[in-house]
């Protein structure tokens, strides 16, 4: 049950994101490359990239590069967490 809330708190805030103009977000992070939130990095931010960063979370702490991290801290408060 935990798992599945975390998972639904990413999910919601990927799909805000994803409500979001793409000019609205920032795109300072891995080197303005791409947005906010698209943690896989395809140009698109999709229920994949919540499901990564929930697998970084729980499975494999070792799964994200430095610049995933940095789009995957939307909130930019320094930690990838559900936020
Ligand atoms: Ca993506």
């Amino acid at each position: 049950m935990k798992m599945r809330k975390a998972i639904s708190a990413v999910l919601a805030g990927v799909l805000a994101l994803s409500a979001l103009p793409i000019s609205a977000m920032s795109a300072s992070a891995a080197e303005g490359a791409y947005a906010l939130g698209d943690v896989d990095m395809d140009g698109v931010i999709t229920g994949h990239d919540a499901a990564m960063v929930s697998r970084y979370l729980h499975v494999d702490n070792t799964l994200l590069s430095a610049d995933q991290l940095a789009l995957a801290d939307v909130n930019g408060d320094g930690v990838v967490d559900q936020a």
